[in-house]
């Protein structure tokens, strides 16, 4: 089953549902691309949620959103995992302490670190309402933790998910040890969720704040809010439209510092690839003296290559819907190389079984290592480099590029694009 998150990956409200998916063993896909504040704003965001809010998952029987319904959603995927509880009372309390987190915690948590970040107007009766609240959330909280290591039961739920995700990034702004220590048996539980194996790998590590950040000048509204810089990137690429201010910051906090994609450091090419997939999609006639001979007068044989593939058990492909619908697959899953590659993929034949074949266009000399490694379906395939002193390929290449028909003797069932 597919399930595709869309949201910033550095969000409270999606490690929510990415812990539970750890817990039921589920993979849940992020949104290529996404990005705040645009993706959020299309019209086919909004048909998933009115609102335009983030987190959304995107399941084969429809969008859910709300972060809380969704990860419930992920937790109940597997009926015999203990995140929902095992009795109807546990299933209960379980709610009880997801609303208990978003309410009477999260609310009042937010109330008071979001000025202090910068992200809605300070004003100092509030803080002081905010803050109390806070202790008077903690204190029971505090109680209830004195003799159980887990929100309820014996073992971690959904609730403990739930607040462990909502606690994380206002131990790192304003819940400080000199705040907390009031609280320690609510500290050790906190500690105790963070550091669970399935909770760390999505949330990393937490470093709890020294201090609480100082008010946000008044006088100076140009000063930047303290979390800002971390979008700056970001928001220059949208080129406006604006972060909304009501925006958490946990949504917008600063991706861990990606690797760069090695095919980012290659020499640079004068193959643009961009303006190869431009070529391909915009010549509507003429294809063999324009498109054809556009892509072989940009080849770069230094900055990219050529492979054919051809699928190892076509013997499999006995139902055309189906194996059309494998390739499918296989080209959603090569999202990932947008940047880097561009594919035809033919299913051949009038009859089963289906012959797939394809042609790949890759940046670089190789197979980009990445692909290899994550995408499934590679392996599926054998792969064999064009060779280019080769006329025969090389017209092979042609026919795979137009959609030539018959192809090695055979009709088209379908030829899909990838670009
Ligand atoms: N109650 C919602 C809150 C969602 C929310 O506030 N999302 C923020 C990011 S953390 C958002 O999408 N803001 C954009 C906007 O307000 O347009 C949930 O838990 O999913």
């Amino acid at each position: 089953m597919s399930l595709i998150m869309h949201a910033g990956s550095h969000n409270k409200n999606v490690f929510k549902t990415l812990i539970a998916a750890e817990y039921v063993g589920v993979e849940i896909k992020m949104a290529e691309n996404f990005q705040m504040g645009v993706s959020n704003k299309t019209p086919e965001f909004i048909k998933m949620n009115p609102i335009g809010k983030v987190p959304v998952l995107e399941t084969p029987d429809g969008p859910i959103f709300e972060s809380n319904a969704i990860a419930r959603y992920v937790a109940s995927l597997k009926p015999e995992s203990s995140l929902l509880g095992s009795s109807l009372i546990e299933y209960g309390q379980i709610e009880q302490w997801i609303d208990f987190s978003t309410l009477e915690l999260d609310a009042n948590l937010r109330g008071w670190a979001m000025p202090r970040v910068g992200y809605s107007p300070y004003i100092k009766p509030a803080e002081e309402n905010y803050i109390s609240a806070v202790k008077r959330g903690l204190g029971a909280l505090n109680t209830h933790l004195a003799s159980r290591t887990f929100l309820v039961g014996d073992s971690v739920t959904l609730a403990d998910i739930i607040m462990t995700c909502n606690l994380a990034f206002k131990f790192k702004v304003v819940l400080t040890k000199s705040f907390t220590s009031e609280f320690p048996h609510f500290e050790r539980y906190f500690w105790t969720m963070v550091n669970q194996p399935k909770f760390s790998k999505i949330i990393g590590e937490i470093k709890q704040t020294e201090t609480v950040p100082p008010i946000p000048s008044a006088k100076k509204p140009e000063a930047k809010p303290k979390s800002e810089p971390k979008n700056e990137a970001k928001k220059e690429k949208a080129s406006k439209p604006k972060p909304e201010p009501e925006a958490a910051p946990e949504e917008e906090e600063a991706p861990k510092p990606k690797a760069k994609n090695p095919l980012d450091l290659l020499p640079p090419s004068p193959m643009v690839l961009d303006d190869w997939k431009r070529l391909y999609s915009n010549t509507k006639t003429n294809f063999r003296e324009v498109a054809i001979k556009g892509f072989w007068d940009m080849y770069d044989p230094e900055g990219y290559s050529l492979w054919f593939c051809n699928y190892k058990y076509n013997d499999e492909n006995t139902v055309s819907f189906v194996t059309m619908n494998k390739v499918g697959g296989f080209l959603q899953r090569m999202d990932l190389a947008r940047k880097y590659a561009f594919g035809k993929m033919l299913i051949i034949g009038n009859e089963p079984p289906f012959k797939v074949k394809g042609l790949w266009l890759f940046r670089g000399t190789e197979i980009p290592k990445f692909v290899m490694d994550e995408c499934y379906d590679m392996e599926l395939y054998e792969w064999t480099k064009v060779d280019l002193s080769d006329e025969a390929q090389k017209e092979r290449v042609n026919q795979m590029i137009e959609d030539f028909e018959p192809f090695e003797g055979e009709t088209l069932l379908d030829a899909k694009c990838f670009k």
